[in-house]
């Protein structure tokens, strides 16, 4: 196997990425337990799994960069720099959240940190993400847009259209395809036809295909192809291959997968497991450093769920603002 370009990252972009990832997988652990006590509104869908994506896509990106997320955005906010406090607040429905308590988990944005949004339509990113795009083209910010969307999206007619435009209008856009095998309870292997890779060169866009669980993979694949978009080489295309640990959303019953099918996979191939293993046999960290990460963001999590709790709803007043029409 060809040297990663990310085992050569710097002792603190590497503890960096580490400790988003265990964020991320914390924040959606305890997400899973709190939810199961009735107190979150609304309804959730779990990152955990995924890390590796939202991560090494987005620390290539800075706050001029956008991304447009999905229904399953946790990740994503966290990798791209929203306040962590602020997303549980959020999820909880308070006036401390991020957006005001009045978005919840599939509406969590912070524009500020270029993270356009977590969205409740499937394949609704995609369009976001040429619009971000064609802005930064015009106004010349040598930004770029990252839609990110599921395999279910990518049987969308949006995903289809957006495709065809970046093309067409030469965006400076990158589609990251997290295919984790389901659409709900759909299996990604009955449902998509063709080859995604050739669905995009169809529309004139390099693809790449990774192991989504390795974050090294994905950092350099990524990497690339957002340097040749950011340079003026057009759109580019990246097929992730990964799992989710937890149901399509909370509560569900999970009877289309095998029995044992989750166990398996977080003991086999665990993204944080995999990475922990990688820079200890490299040398590059040391399991002391990890373990003093998994320290702090443990404390931050709980500290995040803590304030939420205790945070005060918005009132019935906050309800007319924060909209078009003022009354
Ligand atoms: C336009 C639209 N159609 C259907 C739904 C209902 N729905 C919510 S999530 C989902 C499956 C999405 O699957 P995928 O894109 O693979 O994302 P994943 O849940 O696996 O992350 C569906 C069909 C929706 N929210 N929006
Ligand atoms: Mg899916």
């Amino acid at each position: 196997m060809a040297m990663s370009r990310a085992l050569q990252l710097s002792r603190e972009d590497l503890l960096r990425a580490y400790r988003q990832m265990r964020t991320i997988r914390e924040f959606e652990e305890r997400v899973h337990a709190e939810f199961a006590t009735g107190e979150i509104p609304g309804f959730v869908h779990l990152y955990a799994g995924e890390e590796a994506s939202a991560v090494g896509v987005c620390m290539h990106l800075t706050d001029k960069d956008a991304i447009a997320s999905t229904h399953r955005g946790h990740g994503h906010c966290i990798a791209k720099g929203c306040d962590v406090h602020g997303m549980m607040a959020e999820i909880y429905g308070r006036k401390s959240g991020l957006c005001a308590g009045k978005g919840g988990s599939m509406h969590i944005a912070d524009v500020s940190k270029g993270m356009l949004g977590a969205n409740g339509i499937v394949g609704g990113g995609a369009p976001l993400a040429c619009g971000a795009a064609l802005a930064a083209k015009t106004l010349k910010t040598g930004g770029v847009a990252v839609a990110f969307g599921g395999d279910g999206a990518s049987n969308q007619g949006t995903t289809a259209e957006s495709m065809n435009l970046a093309t067409v209008w030469k965006l400076p856009v990158i589609f990251v395809l997290e295919d984790n095998g389901y659409a709900e309870s759909t299996a990604s292997g009955w449902s998509v036809g063709g080859d995604a890779i050739k669905r995009a060169e169809g529309f004139g866009i390099p693809g790449v295909r990774v192991d989504g669980h390795d974050f090294f993979a994905v950092h350099d694949a990524a990497g690339e192809a957002i340097e040749r978009t950011r340079s003026g080489g057009g759109p580019s295309f990246l097929h992730l291959k990964l799992n989710r640990y937890y149901g399509h959303f909370e509560g569900d019953g999970q009877a289309y997968r095998r029995d044992g099918e989750v166990a398996r996979l977080r003991a086999e191939i665990d993204t944080l497991d995999r990475f922990r293993r990688r820079v200890t046999e490299a040398k590059l960290l040391e399991e002391n450093d990890l373990a003093g990460v998994d320290r702090e963001v443990l404390a931050l999590i709980e500290d995040s769920v803590r304030t939420a709790k205790s945070a005060a709803a918005p009132k019935s007043a906050d309800l007319l603002t924060d909209v078009y029409l003022s009354y």
